[in-house]
């Protein structure tokens, strides 16, 4: 069985991701939940894990995986029937580049609209230049992918980039940033999603972090 070490999956973005996946997967998991930021050895807890000090970690055996990417790659290799990347060469390298792009980019949007799913803000929020810049970017990547998308996820069927960008999205519900309207059907198709169904269930008992409840 593997583990899946993770951060409260309502504010951890990067434990979403190979979650949703591994969830999609059918694959055999437990989700062990470290209470980052809240707790006297959260840090320490994470450590035991991996010397990143970061999570998502999956476990699989003697082997530990940090990385979100990382996971969700081992994960489409461990479950090839899960069809997690396309079929098709170019889309699957298309899928690659953005996922990596979500992974290294947009810090200006991270760091002002922090992911927390299960709340909204109370009035939408005004984004800086350099986090409008970072908006502008994602609804690119979006529009762009789904042009070229067989449908209805970005790549065709639901894949490991549906996966990257959720907790993008959730953030724009969160903090009331109006999507264009391209992009809505998308949307629509991956909050009905079963996995993202059962992570909006989890996160619902996700422990509160005070730091970010207080940014909404
Ligand atoms: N590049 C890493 C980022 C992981 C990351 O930043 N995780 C956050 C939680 S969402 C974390 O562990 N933060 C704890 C800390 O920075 O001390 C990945 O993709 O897994």
């Amino acid at each position: 069985m593997l583990r899946l070490v993770v951060g409260p999956l309502n504010y951890s973005s990067w434990s979403m991701r190979p979650w949703l996946v591994l969830h999609h997967a059918g694959a055999a998991v437990k989700t062990h939940e470290i209470p980052l930021f809240v707790g006297p050895d959260w840090q320490e807890q994470v450590l035991s894990f991996s010397g990143a000090g970061k999570v998502p970690v999956l476990v699989d055996k003697n082997l530990s995986i940090h990385e979100s990417l990382a996971i969700c790659e081992y994960v489409a290799e461990l479950h090839p029937e899960a069809q997690l990347w396309p079929a098709d060469r170019g889309l699957r390298a298309r899928g690659r580049a953005i996922s990596a792009e979500m992974a290294s980019s947009f810090g200006a949007l991270r760091e002002e609209f922090p992911t927390n799913l299960r709340s909204r803000a109370s009035t939408p929020r005004e984004p800086s230049p350099a986090a409008a810049r970072d908006i502008a970017r994602v609804f690119d990547i979006w529009q762009a992918s789904l042009a070229t998308s067989p449908g209805p996820f970005l790549l065709g069927a639901f894949s490991i980039a549906d996966a990257m960008y959720f907790p993008v999205l959730s953030r724009f519900r969160t903090y009331g940033i109006a999507l264009p309207t391209a992009v809505e059907p998308w949307a629509e198709r991956l909050w009905a999603h079963p996995s993202v169904v059962a992570l909006a269930a989890e996160a619902v008992n996700s422990v509160a972090v005070p730091r970010y409840d207080a940014r909404l």
